[in-house]
């Protein structure tokens, strides 16, 4: 018989075989006996392609490939028609198996300080305000007396966008937009993120700061000092110590840094406080009365205070995290780490 009438034969009795199949089983020696890895009568075919005399080579190339297209596809049809996908599937689906529990959310510590802040300062009638991240030079820097050479307006220190707008370095603009719309008294907390070009373990370029603001008639230094300590010993515990150090600000006169006792050491000294017993916590000052001034605030009757920290360093603070990359690096295993 010649390879291609073999061929032909082979073709039909392979129409007779599969019109008999009626299970899974059947189907599985059907595709084993034609398509079989091993010894499949179609592999076999293509393999004995080189005895075929030159003449005839095309022709059987041709047969022989039509075969198994058409092998192939008959016994997809049939599988199909069989359910034999939904029966795979079964055997790799191990149904008893206990469910995956959802992954449970959690807050990140960042946004716990910051709720924490919002909730202390609620509850001594201030309301939170909000502003752009990208602000002008005259909201960021000019509005709160900076002079045109103060460091801060250096590109080493600012972000700047190509227009002369800038990423704000801090949320004071926020406060200035508050006076210009508004009139005293003024109670107001502004939160969010701020940028600076600054980047080790202790800085990252962008951060997140709180400041306060209050204005009003008859605001004094006692207030801004009986404010920060109320709401200190409330964010680290009544037994914190609070103490002032006079400083600098542009946009307050006078100006105090603020330092609470260690919260490791609890004031004894050790390597965080670098012996001193203190950390330095916040800045803090009376509003300049030129920046009043500015904002359309009379400063012969309205006097007041601001104060601002970086929310990063309390969470740091706080968790005992040494690196603030580690805050926005969005490794899941942080918000484990501090849940409560
Ligand atoms: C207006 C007037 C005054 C806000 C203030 C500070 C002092 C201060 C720093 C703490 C750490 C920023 O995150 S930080 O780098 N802030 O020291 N901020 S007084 O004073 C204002 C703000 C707005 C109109």
């Amino acid at each position: 018989m010649s390879p291609l009438t073999e061929l032909a034969e082979l073709a039909e009795q392979f129409e007779t075989e599969a019109a008999e199949i009626t299970d899974q089983a059947a189907w599985e020696a059907l595709r084993v006996r034609w398509i079989g890895r091993k010894r499949g009568i179609v592999r076999e075919r293509l393999a004995a392609f080189k005895d075929v005399p030159p003449e005839q080579k095309r022709d059987y190339g041709q047969a022989v490939n039509q075969l198994k297209q058409r092998v192939e596809a008959r016994l997809t049809e049939l599988e199909a028609s069989l359910g034999a996908a939904p029966v795979a599937a079964a055997a790799i689906l191990d149904v008893t198996l206990p469910g995956r529990r959802p992954q449970l959310g959690s807050i990140h510590p960042v946004s716990r300080v910051a709720a924490e802040i919002v909730d202390i300062f609620n509850g001594l009638g201030y309301s939170v305000a909000e502003g752009p991240e990208v602000e002008s030079d005259y909201y960021n820097f000019e509005a709160l007396n900076f002079p045109p050479d103060h460091p801060a307006r250096d590109t080493q220190d600012t972000f700047f966008l190509n227009d002369g707008r800038v990423l704000r370095t801090h949320t004071s603009p926020v406060q200035i937009r508050t006076m210009k719309s508004r009139k005293p008294p003024i109670r107001i907390l502004c939160l969010g993120k701020t940028f600076r070009n600054d980047n080790d373990l202790r800085h990252s370029p962008m951060f997140h700061q709180v400041e306060g603001l209050a204005v009003a008639e008859g605001i004094t230094f006692g207030h801004l000092k009986g404010t920060l300590e109320a709401f200190l010993k409330r964010l680290f515990g009544p037994e914190t110590g609070v103490r002032l150090r006079p400083s600098y600000f542009p946009f307050t006169e006078p100006s105090a840094e603020v330092d609470i006792t260690c919260t490791f050491c609890r004031g004894d000294g050790c390597q965080v406080c670098s012996q001193t017993g203190w950390m330095e916590i916040l800045g803090s000052g009376m509003v300049d009365p030129r920046v009043l001034e500015e904002c359309g605030i009379d400063p012969d009757r309205y006097s007041g205070f601001a104060f601002g920290l970086g929310l990063d360093r309390v969470a740091m603070n706080r968790y005992g995290i040494p690196n603030i990359r580690v805050l926005f690096d969005n490794d899941e295993r942080l918000l484990r780490q501090v849940k409560r």
